[in-house]
């Protein structure tokens, strides 16, 4: 689904937060959404997941916090083992839960480590999963997690330094892992600007994601648009 090399630009929506009219009305529309939040109901996922559907084709992969936050309604689902942690909960316990639902869906599975990269402050998804993020200058073991997740066969890697936070990841991590890596790259969390989105794409990021700064601030959509091409 995402290529190595090409930038995409993903935008999450968090249900009950984000009006996503706000964007299908523009011009240009990001390569995908994804469709989240800590505290979502199955319905109101469900509900988004529709809205925009009736709106355009941009493809809509889930970015669940827990199999409840599962619907058909979206395209794919990135199917997330948290191995930055060391809870068995998120890294087989809820996709055992989720693997009999998923098996009769036509969600297009990602397989993504899902891996949480200290951004500065503490995060929702470090205090739910009740795990440590991997700290922010520690390539090397950022480096080393990704290449074992690759080893056991996922395909996709998400660095993120959680939703908010005060700083992003950090671009030289980004360009150890794209040495190293044959796998695409995923990046969010604490992305603000244009200029930042830009150069995480230099620094070797493969699809960007983009939330809370939109929700804030929608004007600024066209220029993070303009910044992925
Ligand atoms: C968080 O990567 C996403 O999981 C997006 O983060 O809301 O800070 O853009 P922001």
């Amino acid at each position: 689904m995402f290529v190595k090399n090409k930038r995409h630009l993903a935008i999450l929506l968090d249900p009950d937060k984000a009006e996503p009219s706000n964007f299908l009305l523009e011009k240009a529309l990001p390569d995908y959404f994804f469709i989240g939040g800590s505290f979502v109901s199955m319905h109101r996922q469900s509900q988004i997941c529709i809205s925009i559907k009736k709106q355009c084709s941009v493809p809509l992969v889930l970015f669940p916090a827990d199999p409840s936050h599962l619907t058909e309604n979206a395209d794919a689902l990135l199917f997330l083992s948290l191995v930055s942690g060391r809870n068995p909960e998120y890294l087989i316990g809820k996709h055992v839960i989720a693997a009999p639902m998923l098996r009769k869906s036509k969600l297009k599975i990602l397989p993504t480590a899902y891996m949480l990269i200290d951004g500065g402050e503490a995060t929702s998804a470090s205090y739910i999963s009740n795990s440590n993020p991997i700290p922010y200058q520690k390539s090397d073991i950022a480096l080393a997690t990704a290449l074992a997740a690759q080893m056991l066969g996922m395909k996709y890697i998400y660095l993120d330094c959680g939703s908010g936070a005060p700083k992003h990841v950090n671009p030289e991590m980004i360009k150890l892992l794209k040495d190293h890596l044959e796998i695409p790259i995923i990046v969010g969390g604490g992305i603000r600007t244009p200029e930042t989105l830009f150069n995480l794409y230099e620094a070797g990021a493969d699809v960007c994601v983009v939330g809370n700064i939109l929700e804030k601030n929608p004007s600024l959509y066209m220029d993070f648009i303009a910044a992925s091409k």
